[in-house]
């Protein structure tokens, strides 16, 4: 490659193809992608659904919203001088700081130049014969280009149930993923939230504050921690920023969970099993992952997941300190989490979720024995009960992992529909690539470890790796790379191997693609952590690209 071509990376574009690569998606992943494939001579062109960048936070503008993940690790960590003059707000960035973010990232980096917004993919089709993707959108729009890299994201397309009588009903409707961007008022108004997970749990308690009278549909309560959030002070920042270079390390070498940052201190996951601690120790150290806030608890014990001793033992824990924290105790017991592994569904990060039970204008109403029947023009109806409602949040979670990808047509070789080859569950190569659908990519796919890793960081690894591999393509005048079926039956094996052996196939959670009506029911995570899976990605292409088939 000449130094002419990196300086124009026009000129490297495929031969006969609009552009190199095109990705999807304009969110942490997909923004990285175009970064580090540009630099290294590609010619990309990114196609965006939404009218700015941000993914999951461009659509997720709901009341509350906000990472669950601490700022200084939910963050690039590709540019030094970027995570060094960026300063976080608070410990846990709300939406608008995190588009700010990314904003500030594609401006700074001059992103906007390769990207075209209001533009939603419906098709993407490969044609063999020029071993290259042909891409369509709503509008009709084509594009062409040897690589397809999908950014599509993990908690995207919304789930919203289709109960009877909705079109019917006369006041507002929401979703959390797909909030409007004028502010809504609830002023005076009767609010109906449908869902308790991480959306419901961080709007409720703002919602609650304006609305006349709110009324929360419940069907499974969730554990909610503390997250105690808290302003990153400039001392603070400073103390951590000194040591970034060593935090970005050590948020590598952990495999499940991340790092957390009390008063600039970094605590790490504990590496011991729960037997190998006292009663009293045990104790102290969920009394400290509680303390500390958030997520932390997954860091308690290394087979906190894998362990029910441990795991009951720590949900035990959880289930007396959200006890302590309402005062009516009918409702205490209605809102505290029962019959399933804690942790194996995400946790939620709250504030003030609990104690806005305690409020007049709040009810909660138990749909799980009694499901919701569906609405009327003026509210929702359970157990022969009519609820008024002016208004109604949805707040029923997304299609999560797979519903960004299956509703788009993506055809593979002999047009092979991935939506139907995944009726029954998602198929893939390190949640990376698919047999039958060569230079496919996907960022955070299903079966990689994003989830319940970083998936910042996961995007960064995916998208270096991308851009090496296209550079040795280049080289080698491959055109052509495709997960090989073996491989592919190996990850799907060792996939599900990893996840029978924890508890989270209990959980009727979106990792278990439970929460949608008649999908499959398969683990949709890798939960073998980052450290495993890097081992096994870069072991694919270090030797030689074993695991995929290249065509020259
Ligand atoms: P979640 O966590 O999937 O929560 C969705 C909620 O909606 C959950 O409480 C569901 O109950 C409830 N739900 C879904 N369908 C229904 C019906 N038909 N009736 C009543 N209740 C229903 O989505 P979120 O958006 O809150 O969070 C997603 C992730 O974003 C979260 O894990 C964090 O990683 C950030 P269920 O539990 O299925 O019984």
């Amino acid at each position: 490659m000449s130094v002419e071509t990196l300086e124009r990376p026009e000129a490297a574009r495929a031969v006969g193809t609009d552009f190199d690569a095109i990705v999807i998606g304009a969110g942490f992943a997909g923004l990285y992608a175009l970064h580090r494939l540009r630099k290294s001579g590609h010619a990309v062109r990114l196609l965006e659904a939404g009218s700015g960048v941000g993914g999951t936070w461009y659509w997720n503008r709901y009341p509350g919203a906000r990472v669950d993940i601490e700022s200084h690790e939910y963050s690039y960590s590709f540019d030094d001088e970027l995570q060094q003059e960026w300063v976080w707000s608070e410990r846990y960035p709300a939406q608008p700081e995190l588009m700010r973010y990314l904003n500030h990232v594609a401006d700074r980096f001059d992103l906007r130049s390769d990207i075209q917004f209001n533009t939603r993919v419906t098709v993407a089709r490969h044609d063999e014969d020029r071993a290259c993707w042909l891409i369509q959108t709503a509008t009709g729009e084509r594009f062409s280009a040897r690589f397809c890299v999908m950014a599509t994201g993990l908690l995207v397309a919304p789930n919203k149930p289709e109960f009877p009588g909705l079109d019917g009903f006369k006041g507002r409707q929401f979703h959390t993923a797909q909030w409007p961007r004028e502010n809504v008022d609830f002023s005076g108004r009767r609010v109906g939230v449908i869902g308790t997970g991480s959306s419901a749990v961080q709007s409720i308690p703002l919602i609650a504050e304006q609305a006349a009278h709110l009324t929360v549909f419940q069907r499974t309560p969730a554990f909610c921690i503390p997250a105690n959030n808290r302003p990153n002070t400039s001392e603070n920042d400073q103390a951590l920023k000194a040591r970034y270079a060593e935090l970005r390390h050590i948020e590598h070498e952990i495999s499940f969970g991340g790092f957390f940052l009390t008063n600039s201190r970094i605590e790490l996951p504990t590496l011991t099993t729960y037997a190998d601690a006292t009663p009293e120790q045990r104790l102290a150290e969920f009394e400290r992952r509680y303390q500390s806030g958030g997520l932390n608890c997954y860091s308690t014990y290394s087979d906190i997941v894998t362990n029910r001793e441990a795991n009951d033992a720590l949900g035990d824990f959880v289930r007396n300190k959200i006890r302590q924290r309402i005062k009516n105790p009918e409702v205490a017991e209605k809102l505290i989490p029962r019959g399933w592994p804690i942790l194996t569904k995400r946790l939620c990060a709250d504030t003030n979720y609990y104690e806005t039970y305690d409020r007049d204008n709040v009810s909660l109403i138990d749909v799980k024995d009694t499901p919701i029947e569906g609405f009327t023009p003026d509210g929702i109806l359970v157990n022969g009960t009519e609820y008024p409602l002016d208004d109604v949040v949805f707040a029923t979670g997304f299609d999560a992992l797979t519903g960004s990808l299956t509703r788009i047509d993506i055809r593979g070789r002999g047009g092979r529909s991935l939506k139907d080859e995944w009726a029954q569950g998602p198929r893939t190569f390190l949640g990376f690539m698919v047999e039958g659908f060569p230079n496919l990519f996907m960022m955070n796919g299903p079966g990689s470890p994003g989830a319940v890793f970083q998936p910042v960081l996961l995007g960064q690894f995916q998208g270096d790796w991308l851009a090496d591999c296209f550079d040795w393509m280049r080289l080698h005048q491959r055109r052509s790379i495709e997960a090989t079926e073996a491989a592919q039956d190996e990850w799907i094996r060792h996939c599900n191997e990893v996840a029978e052996a924890t508890l989270f196939p209990e959980a009727n959670s979106w990792y278990m693609g439970a929460n949608i009506p008649g999908k499959a029911r398969v683990i949709l995570i890798y939960l073998g952590g980052f450290l495993e899976y890097r081992r096994r990605f870069n072991a694919a292409s270090d030797e030689g690209y074993a695991g995929f088939t290249l065509t020259a």
